[in-house]
């Protein structure tokens, strides 16, 4: 018999290491990561780690002859700076990468006979506000608004929201039977902070990026400007939405995407934040005026009722409690001489 397995892509990013923490003390699953890179040491023990691409169609099909993959974590992607320099790869890795996970899904959920769940998390990077008067007027984005993406990266997760969607509830609709649908479940994410790693790619960088700097002892030059505003959230609260959503009761989740959101800051909210802790930070702005229109272009805030409605969403990390119990203690031990 084979082995019912939980897969995480893209393991050895930020979410996936904090993924592979919390999942690995929970429930009978083994857990089977594929990843590009190997993972650091001391997590080889609690999971079997594949070296590989997510696009090779042979490893794949390898993986589903030797396990019962029960629920996908797809978080292999491109982020959004590094998409604009490759877009067409970014495409590549995070479009099609997608869809042959998902059709993965699909043909284990028939052929078992119960829906493999497919948890997929997407970003503020799925909306794009046209200007500031706009992005003031919508303060919290609800699900449906804005979803005009300016990056290659927001194209790509906006598509796949709807590729999943369509799996989930389209998929072979015109056959003579219906298929046992895979369940496609999505969370867009703000930009997450760990205490643990130090993220590349993206364009929400420059938050951790100066905390990070700040306890290394290290200069940082903010990449936006003082005032620019989008939604954070400490990596905990990011590892239980994915959790959280995976485990609601199918019937209860009233949508397949969700928002969910913790708080909001400024650039200069945020400096003064890592300032009240580490009083001697060199942190000046000097804002790169191209990354700086992407970030214009993400809400300042999400509504996330229908998360807390449908499946009881709430961050345990408020801006306080982020800084003074997660992040600040973590990251000072990292760095400690
Ligand atoms: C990025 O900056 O690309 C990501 C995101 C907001 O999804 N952190």
């Amino acid at each position: 018999m084979r082995k019912k397995v939980f897969l995480i892509t893209g393991a050895a990013g930020e979410i996936g290491h904090a993924l592979i923490d919390s999942l690995s003390g929970q429930g009978p699953n083994q857990i089977v990561t594929l990843d590009l890179q190997p993972l650091p040491e001391s997590m080889n023990s609690r999971v079997h780690h594949v070296v590989g691409d997510i696009l090779d169609k042979d490893l794949l099909s390898r993986l589903v002859s030797e396990y019962e993959i029960d629920t996908i974590f797809h978080l292999a992607a491109l982020l959004s700076t590094r998409s604009e320099f490759k877009p067409e790869a970014a495409h590549h890795v995070n479009v099609e990468g997608t869809l042959s996970l998902l059709q993965l899904a699909a043909e284990q959920s028939e052929w078992r006979g119960e829906p493999v769940k497919f948890i997929f998390p997407s970003s503020i990077a799925a909306y794009g506000l046209p200007d500031p008067e706009t992005k003031i007027n919508y303060a919290q984005v609800r699900e449906w608004e804005w979803n005009y993406p300016r990056t290659m990266y927001g194209c790509n997760k906006l598509y796949c929201e709807h590729l999943g969607i369509y799996f989930s509830r389209h998929y072979r609709q015109l056959a003579a039977d219906r298929p046992v649908m895979l369940d496609f479940r999505c969370v867009r994410f703000p930009g997450l902070i760990s205490a643990f790693t130090v993220p590349s790619g993206g364009t929400s960088d420059y938050g951790p990026e100066m905390l990070h700097s700040a306890a290394k002892g290290e200069a940082y030059e903010c990449f936006v400007r003082e005032d620019v505003c989008i939604p954070f959230m400490a990596m905990p609260d990011a590892v239980k939405a994915l959790l959280w959503l995976t485990q609601a009761p199918r019937d209860s989740l009233s949508r397949l995407v969700y928002n969910v959101t913790s708080y909001s800051l400024t650039a200069a909210e945020f400096r003064t934040r890592v300032l009240g802790h580490f009083p001697d930070a060199d942190i000046c702005f000097s804002p790169d005026l191209k990354r700086q229109a992407i970030v214009d272009s993400w809400p300042a805030g999400l509504d996330d009722s229908a998360a807390r409605r449908d499946w009881s969403w709430l961050p345990e990390y408020d801006v306080d409690r982020s800084f003074n119990e997660y992040l600040v203690p973590n990251i000072r031990q990292r760095y400690q001489k």
